[in-house]
């Protein structure tokens, strides 16, 4: 079955961050997972290049919005394979296959007469792009992400008639209650809805860095209608020749961080109603990466941990590893260089690391590297019962640091049994040869099984070690626990995880 899943699209006026890594390897382990459910994958990524936040960033650095957004969206770029995130296609709402797309929705929605000219006139935050109700403002009119002062603004411009999907809202909240994850954003969400909607601004007339208004060239559209748009707008260009939108339209899921909520929940599906286009499954809601004084990493409180030096010190799969286990998805946490060591040494080297070349050396000296064909134990296998079956169930609903931590509990567990029946003593015993063959049968199932499921999370160590298992079927069915050894002749391992 097709499977759409998005990441937010990043502002280019700043280098990407640990947060921005943080959310394309979440989406990434879902959307590697699914593919190894046979599922129809298409993963979008990519930058938001216009509006107020990349404007004011050029115009500070003394250069055009394109060359800043250039600059920037090539660093975002790149960050990807460094990530080892396999996205599909990467959007830049620059592109202009974008801009015709963006155009054609809107005029649309314009047409279906969910659009007027008004006066607007409000507090408004020039790094959000976005005008704040009156609820959401700090106190002395300051933003509530950003914490600096907004500013009064007053412009004729087009709207949206938010106002006229209150009914149909409300009833898509009712009928879908996945729709937005996990509940505690749904709630949030809903009482947005509920508490009703005012009309808000399509268009700005005093900028220029945007999409053109078709049917009124002096205005662009504000950059928050342009960027929703670019989950829409990808599938008709990504693949030229091929226009996607019938396969994988509406998306699964949109993955975003719980500072944009409002326009992913409520903004978003009332324009893909006023446009006559299907709402998505589910958006999912992320929290915070937070510095280590506790509050958000963002560029303008200048507390942001760089993913690259993660990177350079524990390489891929331990950002990844990390940034999964740490922080529960859906929630905040804190983030710091001290806590990625703790993953790495205590879990990654001693608990995976440690089993997988403890398990192939035995292999190699009790049995010349090769997997005894006997039954595996019950008693190990009755521990994996039902795993893969809890982590699909986990994954569909987001749940990456759940599933990851069911894992975890069968790698604790494979290396309790080392302890339980020491092999290195049956060894000893030529009379109990047959036991021996039994615990490392199962040992090396039991790390296959854990490698399989872990492919989403650590792909290049969890390969790696499949590769010397001679495993190569990586399918999550694959991961059920084999009742008989498998024969095959494992080779040598360097050290997953080497200590540093
Ligand atoms: O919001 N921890 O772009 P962006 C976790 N262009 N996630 C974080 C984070 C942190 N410290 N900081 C940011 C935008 N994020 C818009 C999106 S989508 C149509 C347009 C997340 O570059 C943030 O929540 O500010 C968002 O989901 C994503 O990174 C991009 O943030």
């Amino acid at each position: 079955m097709a499977f759409y899943i998005t990441t937010a699209i990043s502002y280019v006026n700043g280098a990407p961050h640990l947060g921005h890594a943080y959310e394309a390897i979440a989406t990434d382990v879902i959307a590697r997972h699914m593919r190894q459910r046979n599922e129809d994958v298409f993963f979008l990524t990519g930058t938001d290049e216009h509006g107020e936040p990349v404007a004011d960033a050029a115009k500070d650095q003394g250069v055009t919005p394109q060359v800043l957004a250039d600059e920037n969206a090539a660093r975002f770029r790149a960050l990807l394979p460094q990530l080892d995130v396999s996205n599909d296609f990467f959007i830049r709402t620059t592109d202009a296959e974008h801009h015709r797309r963006v155009q054609e929705v809107l005029r649309r929605v314009h047409d279906n007469g969910f659009t007027y000219k008004g006066l607007y006139e409000g507090w408004y935050c020039p790094k959000c792009a976005d005008f704040k109700v009156e609820n959401e403002i700090l106190d002395g009119n300051r933003c509530p992400i950003h914490e600096i002062a907004l500013t009064r603004e007053q412009e004729e411009n087009w709207f949206f008639r938010l106002s006229a999907f209150q009914g149909r809202l409300e009833q898509l909240y009712a009928e879908q209650p996945a729709f937005v994850m996990p509940l505690q954003r749904f709630n949030e969400a809903r009482a947005f809805v509920t508490s009703g909607l005012q009309d808000v601004s399509l268009s700005r007339a005093r900028m220029n860095w945007g999409v053109t208004v078709p049917w009124d060239p002096s205005h662009v559209f504000y950059v928050w209608f342009d960027a929703l748009l670019n989950y829409y707008t990808a599938l008709g260009y990504a693949r030229p020749g091929d226009d996607l939108t019938d396969r994988y339209w509406p998306a699964n899921f949109h993955v975003i961080g719980k500072d944009i909520l409002k326009f992913h929940t409520v903004f978003w599906p009332a324009m893909l109603m006023a446009a006559e286009l299907p709402t998505p499954a589910h958006v999912f809601v992320h929290g915070f990466l937070l510095g280590a004084d506790g509050r958000k990493m963002s560029k303008s409180l200048g507390n942001v941990l760089d993913p690259f030096e993660v990177l350079d010190e524990f390489g891929t799969d331990a950002l990844r590893f990390y940034l999964m286990r740490d922080v529960q998805f859906g929630s905040d946490g804190p983030v710091g260089m001290e806590q990625v060591t703790v993953r790495y040494e205590a879990e990654l080297a001693n608990e995976y690391g440690n089993l997988a070349s403890r398990t192939l050396a035995m292999l190699q000296r009790y049995r010349d590297g090769r997997v005894p064909e006997v039954d595996t134990d019950p008693a190990l296998a009755e521990s994996f019962a039902g795993l893969a079956d809890d982590v699909v169930d986990l994954i569909d609903a987001a749940e990456v640091t759940g599933a990851l931590e069911l894992i975890w509990q069968r790698v604790r567990r494979c290396n309790r049994y080392v302890e339980e029946r020491a092999p290195w003593q049956l060894a000893r015993d030529p009379e109990r040869a047959a036991e021996l063959d039994q615990v490392l049968a199962s040992l090396a199932e039991g790390i296959r099984a854990l490698s399989v499921l872990l492919c989403a999370y650590i792909p290049v160590s969890a390969r790696r070690l499949l590769d010397a298992l001679r495993a190569d079927d990586t399918r999550v069915e694959a991961a059920a626990f084999a009742a008989r050894g498998s024969g095959a002749t494992v080779s040598a391992l360097a050290p997953l995880f080497p200590k540093r």
